[in-house]
């Protein structure tokens, strides 16, 4: 029997906070992944009713494939509870998404969620942010320049690609992978980052995490 990976305990153990008829903001990535099956799990054995509001159309579609009925954010009044992945973590709960591609929807549905759950593994936990390239959105129409603005900083921008072409997000936007290292005030880098016209959002949740929950019996950062 294979073991179950931190990733799934802690999956696990954020499905099992969730109550009937709630309205659940579904993350993207391999952990939501586990999420979603879980969530399916609960649905087939417990007649449970959820409704979920998902973060990308590869989650939407997961979803609908586990019994999940999808809401839009326009449908509902208030999302209970987001369960979603991150690609680093700090002690202050301040987190760096993105790494696959779904920050804006991310963001949008983690703020405008009453509670929001992280679930990860070790290899995510850091003493400082930035060891994880910050991912931004730009509009294409001005990503070259932003990248040209931000090399001059000593961001190190990088064009993030799909194969040989340039990514592109469920909003058909771009990705710039940032180097934050040289960089210690994150409220500062975010402002000045989300005050530059063509840069959509970026991949700090400073502010939005309530709860981490890390696999290996699910320790918890409140
Ligand atoms: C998502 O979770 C993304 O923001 C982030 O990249 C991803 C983490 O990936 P995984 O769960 O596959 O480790 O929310």
């Amino acid at each position: 029997m294979n073991k179950i990976s931190e990733k799934e305990l802690a999956a696990i153990a954020a499905v099992k906070l969730v109550k009937n008829n709630m309205t659940i903001g579904l993350g993207t990535g391999s952990t939501a992944a586990y999420m979603i099956r879980h969530l399916g799990d609960r649905i087939k054995k417990e007649g449970l009713t959820l409704y979920g509001v998902p973060t990308s159309k590869a989650t939407e579609k997961m979803a609908q494939e586990n019994g999940i009925a999808i809401l839009s954010l326009d449908d509902v009044k208030k999302i209970d509870l987001t369960i979603d992945g991150a690609d680093e973590f700090d002690p202050y709960l301040q987190l760096i998404k993105g790494g696959g591609g779904a920050l804006l929807r991310e963001k949008i549905i983690a703020s405008n969620s009453e509670y929001n759950i992280i679930i990860t593994d070790a290899s995510k936990q850091v003493n400082r942010l930035g060891k994880f390239k910050l991912p931004i959105e730009t509009i294409p129409f001005a990503t070259q320049q932003i990248a040209a603005q931000l090399q001059k900083r000593g961001l190190e921008p990088v064009l993030r690609k799909q194969d040989t072409v340039a990514f592109t997000t469920d909003e058909n936007n771009n990705i710039l992978d940032l180097n934050i290292e040289s960089y210690y005030n994150l409220e500062q880098l975010n402002q000045e980052l989300m005050t530059t016209p063509g840069i959509v959002e970026t991949g700090f949740f400073l502010t939005t995490t309530d709860l981490v929950l890390m696999g290996k019996g699910s320790k918890v950062f409140t």
